[in-house]
């Protein structure tokens, strides 16, 4: 068993560290965020994700995981921190430079770092060139070039997705690509200790180019289900029924449309090619701008309903960035709500059986409450279907009836 250094105790962070930990490894895990750090400590996530709560009790419990605010001695480390985009498509890699600086005084001869953010062609040479010149009197790898190093570097893009990523960490496929051949070898050794599906060794620029065209190939296939949804629209077509009888094809599987394309992953990775090659990324580029516009589209469908009526309600059922997660991040129905809520002054009641307080950027807007399903479906003229959670899949559509409608996510389908 190894020791193991995780940095950044998120979405992705935590989890990793808490598998870890129960496959036997003495885990540290490191995050700037002291609240976070505490709630870990005492076996608390910070976030709901499911299992996750029993991981963590374990790992916490057997104390092989410790949370504290700065690195550790290890002999892995592992960085799983933001990578957001800055103006004009350009990735901001700020929290990885700063994750660098951070583990850089710590490494010794034998140790292995492990670039798990998702991130632009030439981030994992980049880090290591950091860690170069931060620790000259250490051996770092060149790409591709093979030889005696005191640290070995990779990147193993996380993939996991959110609402079931204890049991992705465990069953999904990896890539880990190295800086050199032997650098993604002594990755794979830690990684093979916890991960039943197959591991496949590249290099790191493969691998980070891998993972941003695993998450625009999903952005691509959902602008096109969002663009079937305003073309339905035009011609007064349902799209959920043409979708599904397309999907009948042996051929076909078309994603559903929704109130937008949200989270911290989709919404952002493309944008790491589209930067890179911009002439060259048409396709890319324009499915980023179909989702992107799709939240004011829903906006403008519930606005034009407003004006049918003198003193309008309007309850919101969703606001997370996707269905059955508390996550809220880049959410196309939080967008929705804020533009409604701001361009006509008009009450909006927003249900989410996930949030249990409004997020900051609406806490500000005195006409926007958090209610319950109940009271938003007796109080509101106007009802927007924003995101499809369990809970709302089972609600009784005869209930809205009487309710002006607009449904993004296909719930009164
Ligand atoms: N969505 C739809 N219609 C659908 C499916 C999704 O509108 O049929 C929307 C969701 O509501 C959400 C957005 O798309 O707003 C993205 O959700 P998602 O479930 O497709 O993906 P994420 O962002 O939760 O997780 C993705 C995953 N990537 C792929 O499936 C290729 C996950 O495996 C990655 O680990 C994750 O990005 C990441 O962190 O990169």
């Amino acid at each position: 068993m190894s020791k193991v250094c995780v940095v950044g105790l998120g979405y992705i962070g935590l989890p990793t560290a808490a598998m870890l930990a129960s496959r036997g490894h003495e885990v540290v895990g490191c995050d700037v965020n002291a609240r976070a750090v505490e709630m870990i400590n005492s076996g608390r996530p910070h976030f709901h994700e499911p299992d996750l709560q029993m991981l963590l009790t374990a790992a916490v419990q057997t104390g092989r995981l410790l949370a504290q605010t700065a690195p550790a001695a290890s002999d892995y480390f592992i960085l799983a921190v933001p990578t957001p985009f800055k103006e004009g498509n350009k990735p901001d890699l700020s929290y990885v430079d700063a994750a660098t600086d951070l583990i850089a005084p710590v490494l010794k001869r034998g140790d292995t770092v492990i670039l798990e953010s998702t991130s632009p062609v030439g981030a994992t040479q980049a880090l290591t060139e950091r860690l170069r010149s931060a620790r000259p009197d250490l051996a770092f790898p060149h790409f591709q070039e093979e030889g005696d190093v005191d640290v070995f570097v990779a990147h193993c893009p996380e993939r996991v997705m959110p609402g079931q990523m204890v049991r992705e960490l465990l069953s999904n496929d990896r890539i880990i690509g190295g800086m050199t051949d032997d650098c993604a070898k002594s990755a794979f050794t830690l990684y093979e200790s916890f991960v039943s599906g197959r591991t496949s060794l590249t290099d790191c620029r493969t691998a980070e180019f891998v993972k941003l065209i695993e998450n625009s190939y999903r952005d691509v296939n959902l602008a096109f289900a969002n663009e079937l949804s305003l073309v339905c629209d035009e011609l007064g077509l349902d799209v959920w029924r043409a979708i599904d009888l397309a999907n009948r094809h042996p051929r076909v599987n078309i994603l559903q449309p929704g109130a937008g394309v949200g989270g911290h992953c989709i919404a952002v990775d493309p944008r790491f090619i589209i930067d890179a090659a911009p002439r060259t990324t048409r396709l890319i580029r324009a499915a980023r701008e179909v989702n992107d516009s799709k939240p004011q589209w829903v906006s403008e469908q519930i606005l034009r309903l407003t004006s049918r009526f003198r003193d309008p309600v309007v309850a919101s059922f969703g606001i997370t960035y996707k269905p059955d997660v508390d996550d809220i991040r880049e959410s196309p129905s939080l967008k929705v709500v804020q533009t409604v809520a701001k361009q006509t002054g008009t009450r909006v009641l927003v249900v989410d059986p996930n949030v249990h307080e409004l997020p900051t950027v609406l806490r500000g807007l005195n006409n926007v409450a958090l209610v319950n399903a109940e009271t938003a479906r007796q109080e509101a003229d106007i009802v927007a279907f924003l995101v499809g959670h369990r809970q709302f899949r089972r609600l009784d559509k005869k209930l809205f009836l009487n309710k002006a409608v607009v449904d993004a996510v296909g719930l009164m389908a």
